[in-house]
């Protein structure tokens, strides 16, 4: 009988916004899923941003590899991607929620079907529910909590319950001035949603994924299911009774160690000025560059946002309870493999740094993780073996024991999964291209180091993770530190060589 794979995600998930790890924020059914399975604490991402890493998610392939090397990039469609192979082996492949596989614009060479204002178009979207990378049915949406990008199948759906006046709740598409959402919290600062949570996008994401697991449970077809949350990405707006669930005076709030940014690359120091120039970091044919703003802010509005941010997790743990117990009630729990993950990480304020940028810290690289298939995989364990988003679709084809393409660049993770072995990596690998060549670095870890690399850049990063796990002394320059960096860049040489997939096998001499 071939398993199904339920794959869930969060976007920016901090690794710690757990409730097994942090009692500050409350996910009864992550602790469930854990306690049934086994959880990874060394996860990393391919890519801190969404789309390099959602494509690796789907191909197996780093960003520089697949090509979607940054957000606003396309992933082209004739990739080949994990889908596309259960297809083929009889699996219904479905992505319920956040896809982010294209740009919010189009370009001849770079058609985008997630842009403005198609998005809007409702019958261009009742008509196309794929097949779409891979995936025979897709129900997606594009915005993060109220966000004008709002629009496909999520307004369809929205709809049909009978909110047809949606578009209020939103951000207006096209922009105005007046616009009752127009304000000053997207970065920081907390808004409840008068969105009545019945209709909130996490409530859909779940809704849709029961239905088309059952969907196919009529079918008789074994399915491997991407169920995509948006939260808790920015903006931090969010419905009751979520958005006062948690109480900003009492949480926990990391900050900025003065000094920590001496001798590191000169972008960390410019976050903490009131107005920072970034503009030598602007070349031809770039795009703004995610973090390169001021990152000050206040204690009272650091903790509005971590108390949403908590609220949004707490609400998706809700519906992921939701899946858990349909499984369990249908009876296919004993055949599902379920993982559960992010694209990438988040700063609430460590280091003085908020939501996301090229600042490759545990806290925007390392992701939460927990698999979970009774009999399968060792429950309640905690693993400290080196995963990265990329092994994922070798390991879900291993899983369901399916030969993986030898273009894939992961590694199979199926038997750490399941506690036959300890370790499949060495280390992991993190790509962060963001414009062509001015923010344009990467990061390797091993069990004990971190060393990050910048293009045409003499400076770089080396943290001892187990006698510095704040990160806040860089040995880059530590002449104590310097036969280490020596070893750890031949260690970066060779897993760029390691990582090389290989799309045809050589079968012959000559
Ligand atoms: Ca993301």
């Amino acid at each position: 009988m071939k398993p199904n794979i339920l794959f869930i995600s969060t976007d920016q998930h901090h690794y710690q916004a757990l409730g097994m790890v942090n009692p500050q924020v409350q996910t009864p059914n992550l602790d469930r899923l854990a306690a049934a399975g086994t959880r990874f604490e060394r996860a990393y991402c391919p890519n801190p941003t969404c789309s390099p890493t959602r494509a690796s998610l789907i191909t197996g392939l780093y960003p520089s590899s697949h090509g979607c090397w940054a957000i606003g990039v396309k992933l082209a469609e004739d990739v080949p991607t994990v889908g596309d192979i259960f297809q083929a082996n009889g699996y219904d492949a479905t992505l319920i929620g956040k896809a982010h596989f294209q740009p919010l614009a189009s370009a001849p060479g770079s058609e985008s079907i997630e842009r403005q204002p198609l998005l809007r178009d409702l019958d261009f979207w009742r008509d196309f529910q794929g097949p779409w990378y891979g995936f025979n049915h897709i129900e997606t949406g594009r915005m993060h909590a109220n966000e004008s990008h709002a629009g496909q199948h999520y307004a369809i759906w929205m709809e049909e319950q009978g909110l047809t006046n949606w578009r209020d709740y939103f951000v207006d598409w096209p922009h105005r001035a007046d616009d009752k959402y127009a304000g000053p919290w997207y970065m920081r600062d907390a808004l409840t949603w008068d969105l009545p949570e019945e209709f909130h996008h996490t409530r859909w994401v779940a809704e849709r994924s029961i239905a088309n697991m059952q969907r196919c449970v009529d079918a008789g077809t074994p399915f491997f299911q991407w169920a995509s949350f948006f939260d808790p990405h920015p903006p931090y707006v969010l419905p009751e009774p979520w958005a006062s669930m948690y109480d900003p005076a009492t949480l926990d709030l990391p900050s900025h160690t003065p000094g920590e940014f001496d001798g590191m690359p000169p972008h960390f120091a410019r976050t903490q000025q009131v107005a920072p120039d970034f503009s030598d970091y602007q070349e031809p044919g770039g795009q703004s560059v995610h973090g390169f703003h001021s990152h000050l802010h206040t204690e009272e509005e650091m903790r509005r946002s971590l108390a949403c941010y908590y609220g949004m997790i707490s609400f998706i743990d809700q519906e992921i309870g939701r899946m858990l117990d349909y499984l369990e009630a249908s009876g296919l729990a004993e055949n599902t493999l379920i993982v559960f993950t992010t694209d990438h990480g988040h700063f609430l304020g460590q280091h003085g740094l908020i939501a996301k940028g090229p600042f490759h810290y545990e806290d925007v690289i390392r992701v939460p993780m927990i698999v979970s298939w009774p009999g399968h995989v060792p429950a309640g364990e905690v693993s400290q073996s080196l995963q990265s988003l990329v092994d994922y679709p070798q390991s879900f084809l291993a899983a369901a024991g399916i030969d993986a393409p030898g273009a894939m660049q992961g590694v199979n993770q199926w038997p750490v999964w399941t506690g036959e072995s300890e370790a499949a990596r060495q280390w992991a690998l993190v790509e962060n291209r963001h414009n062509p060549t001015t923010v344009d670095l990467r990061t390797l870890i091993t069990e004990r180091y971190k060393v990050t690399v910048y293009r045409d850049a003499p400076y770089g990063e080396l943290f001892d993770l187990r006698e510095d796990p704040a990160e806040l002394r860089n040995r880059w320059d530590d002449p104590a530190y310097a036969a280490i960096k020596g070893d750890l860049l031949l260690r970066f040489v060779q897993a760029e060589i390691q990582r090389e997939g290989t799309r045809m096998p050589r079968i012959a001499g000559a």
